[in-house]
C-alpha cells in the first residue's frame, strides 16, 4: 500500500473546537476553472467621501450625524438585528421551539480615513481599535441581559460588506449563539478532562510541528489551523491562556494589533488586492461565570481561492454533507508565510 501523503491523498481532518470534520482533497487543487469571476474592485478611494454614511461628520440614513471623530467611532446600528425590549416568552413544543432574543448591535468605524483598511493602518491605529473592542466588551457585557458579545468584521463586497469605509460590527445578545456554544462545549470538555486549555495544548503542538505557522510575535501566533475549511483560513491565538480581550495587557494588545496588521498585509499581498474576509473574535461569554476553559482567539475566513476573482463556494457537497477544501492547509500556510509584510501598495 502507498504511504499516506497530506498533499496527495484525500483525507478528513477533525476540528476539535467545533467537533466537526472537514474533507481535504489536495490532489484536486489544479482542476480547471471556467466558472464565475468576482470583480477585483481595486478602486482608489478618497480620504473623505461626502456620500459615505460612515465618514466623520456625515449624516446616516436615519438622519443622525456621526461625530467628527479622529480615530475610532462606535454607534448603535440604525438597523439592528436585535432589540433591547423584553417580551413574553411564546409557547414551545418539542418540535416547534421558539425563544425571544434580546440584544444590542453596534457599528465600529476603525478610522476616519475612508480610503484605508486594517492592513493599511499603522499598528498603533489598530491598537486603538483593539482598545475600543475592550471598552465595548465591558460596556455591553456588563448589562444583565447581555451574555455574549460578538466582535466581527465583514470586509469586501464579496463578503456582503455594504460600504468600503473601514468598519466592523458588534452584536451582543442574551443567548450564546450556536457556533460559540459548540466551541464552548468542546473547550470545556477538554479543560475538565485535562485541566489545561485545548488551544494552549494545540498551539504548543503546532509550534513544535512548525508546518502551519504564518507569523508569531512574543504574545500571539497566526496559523492556518490543521482543520481549516476556507482556502486561506487563519487563526490568531494568544500564547498566554486567558479568556477575554479585557485580560490582555497593554503589551499583548499591541502584539495583537501587530498580528492583525501582519496577517492582513499578507492577505492583501497574496493576490495584490484588498483581500476580502469575515473575521471575528471568540472569547468568554459575559454571563458572569468564571470560564477557565476559554482561550482568546480570532478567526479569519476569506473566500478567495486562486486569484483576486476566483472564490471558493460552499455549495453542493458542503451544504449537503460536510465542509471540503482542495489546497492543503500546509500549502496555504507556506504561501502566506513567504509573503512580504510590506503592503504591496507601499512596495
Ligand atoms: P456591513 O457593511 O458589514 O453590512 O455593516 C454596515 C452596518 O451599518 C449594517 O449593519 C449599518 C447597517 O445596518 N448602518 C447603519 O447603522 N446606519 C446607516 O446609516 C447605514 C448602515
Amino acid at each position: 500500500m502507498q504511504a499516506f501523503d497530506n498533499n496527495e491523498h484525500p483525507h478528513r481532518r477533525y476540528n476539535p473546537l467545533i467537533g466537526e470534520w472537514v474533507l481535504v482533497s489536495p490532489h484536486r487543487a489544479k482542476r480547471p476553472w471556467q466558472g464565475q469571476k468576482e470583480s477585483a474592485g481595486g478602486e482608489d478611494r478618497p480620504h473623505y467621501d461626502p456620500t459615505c454614511y460612515l465618514c466623520a461628520g456625515n449624516e446616516r440614513s436615519n438622519g443622525v450625524f456621526n461625530d467628527k471623530y479622529t480615530d475610532v467611532f462606535v454607534f448603535d446600528n440604525d438597523f439592528p438585528s436585535l432589540l433591547q425590549e423584553e417580551v413574553e416568552k411564546p409557547a414551545s413544543t418539542d418540535l416547534f421551539r421558539i425563544e425571544p432574543e434580546r440584544g444590542i448591535n453596534r457599528v465600529i468605524c476603525f478610522s476616519p480615513r475612508h480610503d484605508l483598511t486594517l492592513p493599511e493602518m499603522e499598528v498603533e491605529a489598530i491598537k486603538k481599535v483593539v482598545d475600543v473592542w475592550k471598552a465595548q466588551y465591558i460596556d455591553l457585557g456588563s448589562r444583565d441581559f447581555i451574555n455574549h458579545v460578538q466582535i466581527f468584521e465583514n470586509k469586501g463586497a464579496v463578503m456582503g460588506c455594504s460600504n468600503p469605509h473601514p468598519h466592523g460590527q458588534i452584536w451582543s445578545q442574551s443567548s450564546l449563539p450556536t457556533n460559540v456554544a459548540k466551541t464552548q462545549d468542546n473547550l470545556k470538555k477538554y479543560y475538565d478532562a485535562n485541566g489545561r486549555s485545548l488551544l494552549a495544548d494545540y498551539l504548543k503542538e503546532e509550534l513544535e510541528r512548525n508546518e502551519r505557522i504564518v507569523f508569531e510575535n512574543e504574545h500571539f501566533v497566526v496559523l492556518v489551523p490543521f482543520w481549516a475549511i476556507w482556502p486561506f483560513e487563519t487563526l490568531i491565538v494568544s500564547k498566554r491562556h486567558f479568556g477575554k480581550i479585557t485580560d490582555m495587557t497593554e503589551e499583548e494588545s499591541l502584539a495583537f494589533a501587530e498580528a492583525i496588521k501582519t496577517l492582513t498585509v499578507k492577505y492583501d499581498n497574496l493576490f495584490e488586492t484588498s483581500f476580502p474576509y469575515s473575521s471575528g473574535i471568540h472569547q468568554s461569554p459575559t454571563d458572569g461565570e468564571d470560564h477557565q476553559e476559554w482561550h482568546f482567539h480570532m478567526h479569519f475566513y476569506p473566500p478567495l481561492l486562486r486569484s483576486a476573482t476566483v472564490k471558493k463556494f460552499m455549495v453542493g457537497y458542503e451544504l449537503m454533507a460536510e465542509a471540503q477544501r482542495d489546497i492543503s492547509p500546509e500549502k496555504s500556510a507556506a504561501t502566506l508565510r513567504e509573503l512580504s509584510t510590506v503592503h504591496y501598495k507601499q512596495q
